[in-house]
């Protein structure tokens, strides 16, 4: 069916499900978990790695940064498949391309949009191919799009130039693209709202979160929105998003030409998502704030050496976000306000870690040398 493989295309949803389930462990995909609010049919191919149901973990020590028995989670979707929540918008994307007959899925990319997709098009068994700005991915994921067996193309120019470009092969015969102004993205990311609130009870007071392209925040507006609709939740969050303080083009209102941050997953200076984001921001009364890229990094170390979560650049957004409404200098209109005594705050962390190691490793981060005795390792332990 539809020239994919045998065993991944059998899948089907719904009354049939029991088809195929997409792991031996029995662990549902975010297809599988939710598709009585995802456009899917029995028809649908459901091309699955057993995406999403990723953990809340409680954070105690910014809970006690929120103060007032407010209580901080970490959405940690960087243990998602390909390393990051882009696989839950592609798992509907991808499905429903080769539902539509798709030999070719094309997406541009800062990169975790492009080793999602590479990963879901190989268990589809069509081709796919990713358009990068050159020499400004974190080696990971170019390492993943290579892995994945993706036709990987390097353009010289930022990320808006290479999604300019991919917008015209959107009416190219048998290609679909899967960037998030196709709707099947936003569809299949929306699940990470849902998952939030089946673990709350509803929705929390507060959720933050890194914005580039904007679609996430796209997703997560729609998924409390239809949760809300369907009496699972009681409300809808406060949402705010942030960027990166040299591409900011939603905070400062206006397209930001050159975009700067060493965070390269959300170094956008154009987002396609910019509208529908607005009118989520303005239905859930929330905001676009930035952190500059130093603040973006010290939340970095600060999760992975304080929390145990390493998570990338871009990813630290969020938690650099709220330590700064956490920070003295924040005033009476601190979105922090919006939160009452023992409310829920969530971050989400977009990307895994190891993602961009590069970021990480400086001149400081070298091994301690050691004569291989136990009074050489007693003695740097007292030094370090
Ligand atoms: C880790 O991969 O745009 O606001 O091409 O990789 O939905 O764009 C990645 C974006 C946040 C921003 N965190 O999400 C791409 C791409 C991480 C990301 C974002 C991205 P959107």
């Amino acid at each position: 069916m539809f020239g994919v493989r045998e065993g991944t295309a059998r899948s089907v949803v719904g009354p049939f499900m029991n088809d195929f389930r997409p792991s031996i462990r029995g662990s549902m995909g975010v297809i599988e978990r939710y598709w009585k609010f995802l456009p899917v049919t029995n028809q649908t191919p459901v091309i699955s790695l057993s995406e999403g149901s990723t953990p809340l973990i409680s954070s105690r020590r910014l809970s006690v940064l929120a103060g007032r028995g407010r209580k901080v989670y970490l959405k940690y979707e960087g243990v998602n498949p390909t390393g990051s929540f882009k696989d839950r918008g592609m798992t509907m994307a991808v499905s429903k391309a080769v539902e539509r007959g798709a030999r070719l899925v094309i997406c541009a990319s800062t990169g975790n949009t492009s080793a999602a997709a590479a990963a879901y098009a190989a268990r589809a068994g069509i081709r796919c191919a990713v358009l990068l700005p050159a020499g400004r991915i974190a080696l990971g994921k170019l390492a993943q799009a290579f892995a994945y067996g993706a036709v990987v193309i390097g353009l010289e120019g930022d990320f808006d130039q290479c999604l300019r470009l991919v917008r015209e092969f959107s009416n190219e015969p048998g290609t679909v693209v899967v960037n998030s102004i196709n709707a099947d993205r936003i569809e299949g990311q929306k699940t990470a709202a849902f998952e939030i609130v089946d673990e709350l009870g509803d929705a929390p007071h507060l959720h933050i979160l890194p914005v580039g392209n904007a679609g996430n925040i796209t997703a997560y507006g729609k998924g409390c929105r239809e949760y809300r609709s369907a009496r699972l939740a009681t409300r809808l969050p406060r949402m705010i998003g942030f960027q990166a303080a040299g591409a900011a083009p939603i905070y400062y209102d206006r397209v930001i030409p050159e975009p700067e941050t060493a965070a390269t997953a959300i170094r956008i200076g154009n987002p396609a998502g910019w509208k529908t984001a607005k009118a989520v921001l303005e239905e859930s009364q929330g905001a676009v704030d930035i952190v500059s890229d130093e603040q973006i990094f010290s939340a970095q170390r600060w999760l992975a050496a304080n929390e145990g979560v390493f998570v990338e650049p871009a990813s630290a957004a969020s938690v650099a976000g709220l330590m700064k409404f956490c920070s003295a200098s924040s005033g009476a209109d601190c979105p922090l306000a919006w939160v009452p005594e023992e409310g829920t705050i969530v971050c989400s962390l977009t990307g895994h870690g190891l993602k961009d190691i590069a970021s990480v490793l400086n001149d400081r981060t070298r091994p301690v040398l050691a004569r291989p005795n136990k009074a050489a390792i007693l003695s740097v332990l007292e030094r370090e």
